[in-house]
């Protein structure tokens, strides 16, 4: 099986394994895991903020970041199809008590003039706008990245506004790689940074969240409050470390196999997909001819597994488990049900 669900299916390494099963541990939640300790300040350094925060999953930075940034009855502005709303379960609503204003990217993209006509005037009647949230690399826009112009411009507007600004920094690493514009130049528009470690980068759990000191400590007590404290997590922290230190630069390999899938994909009879569109390691495409449901059974008949991501469209992730022969081996799949 060539396994294109998502970037989350990676298995650890041999390396990474060793790593773990040597990592020295405590409880952390007491404050006594070295590993956990070294992991987050490796992940301040890389992200040029003065603190940051190890937590199970990416939906748990996201949402205790959420939490930390605002009161119940605040309203957060979110692209349409952003992560935080489209796919952490209700989270802002549950967690938070906050209302989403959402407003349509382009491939999750949005304008400073989009932000600047959802904001609301300062009156009882409306919620307080508090929170602007960006995803980059964006998901469900098929791995695009923000320029970082956009970004500053959009920030622009927010601080204007005195509002606050979250980066759902889950591939944060691949913008990076494609850009040459480091995660920090990113980082540095934001009030809070989430990175994972266990999608492109391959560690086995955990995400981090970034930003300064007096915040950390608050979205920590939200990881407490939310189940997520965890014990002698320098074990799975060990891998993420790893992940970090070694495994960020190989993502170039990623975006090349999602080009040549896609270039490959897009010359064939029921699938509209443009490969100049894919600029990470996610390929959506459109299926014109059967459900994406039923295409992505026949696919897993024929040996490759993708997610059906709407009624129409199919993602495909690539990542580190996934070589150039199983691209080869994943178009011939991808013809052969086509075809059929
Ligand atoms: N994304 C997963 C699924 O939840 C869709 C995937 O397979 O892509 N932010 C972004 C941008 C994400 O893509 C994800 C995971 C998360 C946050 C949440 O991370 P976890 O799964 O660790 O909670």
């Amino acid at each position: 099986m060539i396994d294109l669900r998502s970037d989350t299916v990676t298995r650890p390494t041999p390396a990474m394994r060793k790593a773990m099963a040597e990592a020295p541990v405590g409880d952390d939640v007491l404050g006594d895991d070295p590993t956990v300790a070294a992991l987050e300040e490796a992940v301040a350094e890389v992200l040029g903020k003065p603190a940051a925060v190890y937590m199970p999953s990416g939906t748990m930075t996201n949402q205790s970041a959420i939490r930390a940034h605002t009161e119940p009855g605040d309203e957060i502005v979110v692209e349409a199809e952003a992560h935080v709303y489209y796919y952490e379960s209700g989270g802002p609503a549950a967690l938070s008590g906050v209302m989403c204003r959402l407003v349509s990217g382009n491939r999750g993209v949005f304008t400073a003039a989009q932000l600047r006509a959802a904001l609301r005037p300062a009156n009882p009647h409306f919620p307080r706008t508090r929170l602007v949230c960006v995803e980059n690399t964006h998901n469900r826009g098929g791995g695009s990245v923000w320029p970082i112009d956009t970004v500053a411009e959009v920030a622009q507007v927010a601080r204007e506004a005195g509002l606050r600004l979250h980066l759902d920094g889950a591939r944060l690493w691949n913008a990076a790689v494609v850009t040459g514009i480091p995660e920090r130049d990113y980082a540095t528009f934001f009030d809070s940074v989430s990175v994972c470690f266990s999608k492109g980068l391959g560690a086995p759990v955990g995400s981090a969240l970034a930003g300064e000191r007096d915040f950390i400590a608050r979205a920590r007590r939200f990881r407490k409050q939310f189940g997520g404290g965890m014990r002698q997590a320098g074990i799975i922290a060990a891998g993420a470390l790893h992940a970090l230190r070694h495994h960020r630069r190989r993502l170039a390999e990623d975006h090349d196999h999602a080009r040549r899938l896609a270039e490959a994909l897009a010359g064939m009879s029921g699938i509209r997909l443009d490969p100049a569109a894919v600029q990470t390691n996610i390929v959506v495409m459109r299926v014109t001819r059967r459900a994406a449901s039923e295409v992505s059974a026949a696919l897993r008949e024929a040996g490759v597994l993708v997610h059906a991501t709407g009624p129409d469209t199919l993602r495909a992730v690539t990542h580190l488990d996934v070589g150039s022969e199983d691209i080869d081996r994943a178009v011939e799949c991808f013809r052969r049900v086509l075809e059929a």
